[in-house]
């Protein structure tokens, strides 16, 4: 829908490809739609066999193994883009994991490593990622997205400790925008509502979720991954150069409902 050039020629590298319905993905195809190129990396071998074929699928030079917890594997990934593009235009994050047995029952249960492991690879990761982005979006600026949940400022029940995770990740992004902006860096998130992907495929109750967000949004309908692209193309393009340190919506209006 008229976004051809939007952004042309802007390099973007994105983490959090898992399949087709990843909301990654989503936006990698948006993005490449208006003119960008992508690189793209992947957690393991097993997600190695979906993610190759759909980054091909859009002529995708670059796709690379990372674990964001895994530091040599980070400067790698960033190293191999400085390589091949010598830069970055745009970061797209869209990493997170809690064990599932703390996706249920009490959040006064969680266990230590439970809650460590969640902020790490949910929020820590955003951090290092931007750490390792800056200096080769320093020369032209730069655009860092990353993808959030209304369980970061309400109770959502069972979301738990991924809540705790993501109310971290929103304050990140903050704290990332504001040393950032000096060298022309914006960071911002965007909060998705409910959407069947793989994350959501493991939670007990998911199909109840999206009824019930369905009813109360004010849309009266969910979000899907293209409603998610289109934020993050006003995001990452010149259409969203004022803003930074912000987390958006596209959640069909729901969070602003009080009953
Ligand atoms: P998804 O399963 O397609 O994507 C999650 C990704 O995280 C996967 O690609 C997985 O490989 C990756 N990942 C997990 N641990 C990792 C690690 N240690 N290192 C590198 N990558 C790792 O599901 P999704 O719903 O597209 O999730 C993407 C983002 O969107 C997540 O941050 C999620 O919290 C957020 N989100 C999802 C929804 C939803 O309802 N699906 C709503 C709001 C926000
Ligand atoms: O951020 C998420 C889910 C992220 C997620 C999903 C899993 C499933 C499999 C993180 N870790 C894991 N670990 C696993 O083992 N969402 C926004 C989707 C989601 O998850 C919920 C939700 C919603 C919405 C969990 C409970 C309640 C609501």
């Amino acid at each position: 829908m008229g976004t051809e050039n939007l952004l042309a020629g802007k390099r973007v590298l994105v983490f959090g490809v898992a399949n087709e319905r990843s909301i990654a993905w989503g936006i990698s195809q948006a993005m490449h739609a208006a003119g960008a190129r992508l690189a793209f990396t992947y957690l393991n071998e097993a997600l190695e066999r979906r993610v190759r074929p759909l980054a091909e699928g859009i002529g995708s030079e670059l796709i690379l193994p990372c674990d964001v917890t895994n530091e040599a594997q980070v400067r790698e990934v960033f190293r191999a883009v400085q390589e091949a593009w010598g830069g970055l235009d745009i970061l797209i994050h869209a990493v997170a994991f809690a064990n599932k047995e703390d996706l249920e029952g009490r959040f006064v249960d969680t266990s230590r490593d439970g809650y460590l492991k969640a902020i790490e690879i949910s929020a820590y990761s955003l951090v290092a990622l931007a750490r390792e982005a800056e200096p080769l979006m320093k020369e032209n600026g730069g655009s860092i997205i990353t993808l959030s949940y209304y369980g970061a400022e309400k109770v959502v029940p069972n979301y738990n400790v991924m809540g705790v995770a993501k109310a971290a990740l929103e304050a990140s992004v903050r704290y990332l925008a504001a040393d950032l902006g000096p060298s022309a860096i914006r960071v911002n998130a965007i909060s998705a509502g409910p959407i069947k992907t793989l994350a959501a495929s493991g939670i007990r109750g998911f199909r109840g979720m999206l009824g019930i967000a369905e009813e109360k949004a004010p849309l009266r309908r969910n979000v899907t991954q293209a409603d998610v692209a289109g934020a993050a193309l006003f995001l990452c393009s010149d259409l969203g150069a004022g803003v930074t340190g912000e987390t958006i919506y596209v959640d069909a209006g729901y969070n602003i409902m009080g009953m």
